[in-house]
């Protein structure tokens, strides 16, 4: 072990110790499918995981989020559960779950689990108990049964669509329709029902008490539904959508804080909640319910100073009066990779931009994501950092139709391109797939690798000192050491239209130039790190620097133009 290993493992174990370390943590998602195949079998597994722990802890996170790691019939990847208290036979066993909780933990890495309340698999015991028995049943009960419109109850019982695209209801053998936000292999569970709510009870204390620092909440604004079934109307008021955001949230979302408030270590709720209210995603996070929910607002900017500028504000302005920290993240295994959808003319996480053949610039995307990944590292809260952003791999969009899995594209006949293009198996090492994944002449990655992924493999970036991966040591490293971080104080230094600057506690800045005139550094200032090399000592075109200003040198209005 090498002195950065101690280095970084003596830090996180302090780090470990922090009761509210969710506040400033980094926290890595894991997608278990794609990180590490140990078995050979073409499938990322949790000995994967446990193999490659030095390398998180290299790379100095916090903690680490499984994408659903449970028996799943695998018709959404994962996110249809069959079982909440076991791990799917191509991952491997509950007791390596435990041990690799254990063997994270004493490396100073926290384990979140993902969590998926809104709906089950169409193979969980509930769903077959409810599909044998008669409408009406109380196993129908534990989700929406409904009988049909029209005529002969052929139509759906109302208009709602699935996210995934067509209806909501699909109908089953005895002429009732049941409700799936999602796909039909995922039935929405009744959040009325009391049977729901105990099980969910005890699946979160089922995995506390293996030692799960916390959850994420998968769908966390859809579980409660209008129970007149309202259809949707496009001038809904905050709340009064019929599925999504409705107030009765907040009274799980409290009974599940009382739970998690319940451990020596009070145990972590992170909500993904899709809302572009702030106000109304705040409300998640009053101190007795949910401790932090993924910012989806900045992710989904585009690459513009003055929309970051405003989504970070009103972040910010909305979590201060809950003091919940804002939550920041670039990507997930659910929307384009930063460097493709930077690189795009339309650069928001629009399902517009996402559309098939969308042309993309991967060096002018690779800058603008490694000058966010600096922005972000340098905001007050926590961070999230999707597997294989910290490499700075590109969407893949040439899957071909036979190896595409995601129902996204299925159900929307391939109009939207779907998710499998963020989800393509880690390169490790090598220069041919399965790049280190899998051992060579092991099965074929259940989702095909580029053959130009050779320079964005964990080895040969590690050797190169201009690579994402040595942005994201040296950035997530400085974050970790500096007392600018976590929350400390945040204000907005005065700049020119194209450029963003704030200032954090005692003297630290961060710079980022939007605009195509070079901006200069401010005089006496100490460059700790920069995206993108200077010339000159100005900074140029989707550029971030970190600045620790000279003392007695205040940063000030005629620092920060263009063309200087
Ligand atoms: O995603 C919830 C959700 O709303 C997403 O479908 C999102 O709108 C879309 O993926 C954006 O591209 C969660 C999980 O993150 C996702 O992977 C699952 O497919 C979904 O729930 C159903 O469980």
């Amino acid at each position: 072990m090498h002195v950065r290993d101690v280095a970084a493992g003596t830090e996180q174990l302090e780090r470990s110790t922090q009761v509210q370390w969710w506040r400033d943590a980094v926290v890595y998602q894991v997608y278990v499918r794609s990180f590490s195949d140990a078995n050979g079998d073409g499938v990322g597994d949790l000995a994967g995981v446990r193999a490659r722990l030095p390398y998180l802890r290299e790379l100095g996170v916090d903690a680490l989020w499984f994408s659903p790691w449970y028996p799943s019939p695998m018709a959404d990847s994962g996110y249809d559960v069959s079982d909440y208290r076991a791990i799917d036979p191509a991952f491997g066993t509950l007791e390596e779950a435990e041990l690799l909780i254990a063997e994270a933990r004493a490396a100073g890495i926290r384990t979140i689990v993902d969590i998926v309340p809104n709906h089950v698999s169409d193979q969980h015991p509930w769903f077959r108990a409810a599909l044998a028995s008669e409408p009406g049943s109380p196993e129908r009960a534990r989700f929406w049964f409904r009988p049909g419109a029209g005529l002969d109850g052929s139509s759906p019982p109302n208009g709602w669509q699935s996210i995934f695209g067509g209806p909501a209801w699909s109908r089953t053998g005895d002429g009732e329709w049941y409700l799936h936000l999602f796909a039909p292999e995922q039935p929405d569970l009744n959040w009325t029902h009391p049977d729901v709510w105990a099980e969910h009870e005890d699946v979160l204390r089922f995995w506390f008490d293996r030692g799960a620092a916390g959850v994420r909440i998968d769908s966390a604004a859809l579980l409660v539904k209008d129970p007149e079934l309202a259809e949707e109307t496009a001038d809904a008021a905050p709340g009064e959508h019929p599925f999504t955001d409705r107030d009765g949230l907040h009274d799980i979302y409290r009974r599940w804080r009382a739970i998690a408030d319940g451990y020596g270590e009070p145990r972590v709720l992170v909500g993904e909640i899709w809302l572009p209210d702030p106000d109304r995603l705040a409300r998640y996070l009053r101190p007795d319910e949910l401790h932090t929910a993924f910012n989806f607002d900045f992710l989904g900017c585009p690459w513009e100073a003055g929309r970051l500028r405003v989504s970070i504000e009103s972040a910010l302005a909305a979590h201060a009066p809950v003091d919940a920290p804002a939550t920041w993240v670039l990507s997930n295994h659910d929307v384009t990779r930063p460097v493709t959808r930077y690189g795009r003319a339309d650069s928001s996480f629009a399902f517009e931009s996402k559309r098939a053949g969308t042309p993309t610039d991967l060096e002018r995307g690779t800058r603008r994501a490694r000058a966010a990944a600096l922005l972000t590292m340098a905001l007050p809260g926590s961070m999230y950092v999707y597997q294989g952003e910290e490499l700075g791999l590109p969407e893949v969009e040439d899957i071909p139709f036979d190896r595409r899995q995601d129902p996204m594209w299925l159900r929307s006949g391939g109009v939207d391109p779907g998710r499998d293009g963020c989800r393509i198996p880690i390169p490790w090492s090598g220069v041919r797939p399965p790049y280190g994944f899998s051992d060579d002449g092991a099965a074929r990655p259940w989702l095909d690798q580029p053959d130009d992924w050779a320079r964005l493999t964990v080895a040969a970036e590690s050797d190169d000192p201009g690579s994402m991966l040595s942005l994201y040591r040296t950035g997530l490293r400085l974050r970790r050491e500096s007392p600018w971080s976590g929350d400390a104080p945040f204000r907005w230094l005065p700049t020119d239209d194209d450029v963003l600057a704030f200032a954090r506690g005692d003297g630290f800045v961060c710079l980022v130039n939007f605009g195509s005139e070079p901006v200069a550094l401010p005089a006496g200032a100490e460059l700790l790190i920069a995206s993108a090399e200077l010339q000159g000592g100005v900074l140029s075109q989707d550029t971030t620097v970190w600045l620790r200003q000279a003392k007695g040198h205040s940063i000030g209005q005629d620092t920060f133009k263009e063309g200087r």
